[in-house]
């Protein structure tokens, strides 16, 4: 059985993720309609795990004795300024979840509820994960500055690798 504090906190990270599904959805939106479909790809596949995130906790809480209260959800941004603005609105709300993750730990380990901190522990995984993959997009996207040359020299660097080691070696 969970301790009322620690349903209370794993009920509200059930909007946070809830929010956060339809935020990336929201985003898919804007960059499907200015011409990014691979951009809008990424978000929507984004919207999709976010949803599972959601999910778990609802999950979670329902096993647990709790009851995995179904939120209403705030309206997300419906305009950007860029892709760049897309991916930095991306970070800093992957920065506000790893937060409230590591909430969700402190109120375990203040109520002594194990269980619930060992499987808090995917989540404490996968916001590194999250913040790494997003970091490392945006490193690319400041990288192609003005210019989409360096992105695409980025790309494919290692192709070129490939294919020059396989030339060699035929040789
Ligand atoms: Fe649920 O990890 Fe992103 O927000």
């Amino acid at each position: 059985m969970l301790k009322p504090q620690v349903e209370d906190i794993l009920v509200k990270q059930i909007e946070k993720e809830a929010y956060s599904s339809n935020l990336y959805l929201a985003m898919a939106v804007w960059a499907e309609t200015n011409g990014f479909a691979g951009v809008a790809d990424w978000m929507y596949a984004q919207a999709d795990e976010e949803r599972l995130h959601m999910l778990k906790f609802v999950k979670y809480v329902n096993e647990r004795g709790g009851k995995g209260v179904i939120p209403a959800i705030e309206m997300p941004p419906v305009n950007f300024e860029s892709v760049l603005d897309l991916f930095t609105k991306t970070m800093t709300h992957e920065n506000f979840i790893t937060e409230s993750i590591n909430e969700i730990v402190g109120v375990c380990m203040e109520q002594r509820d194990f269980n619930t901190l060992q499987w808090t522990q995917w989540f404490v995984n996968e916001q590194i994960e999250e913040e790494r993959n997003v970091s490392s997009l945006l490193d690319k996207l400041k990288m192609i500055g003005d210019s989409g040359t360096l992105y695409f020299f980025d790309r494919d660097i290692m192709a070129i690798r490939a294919a020059a080691s396989a030339a060699n070696a035929a040789q």
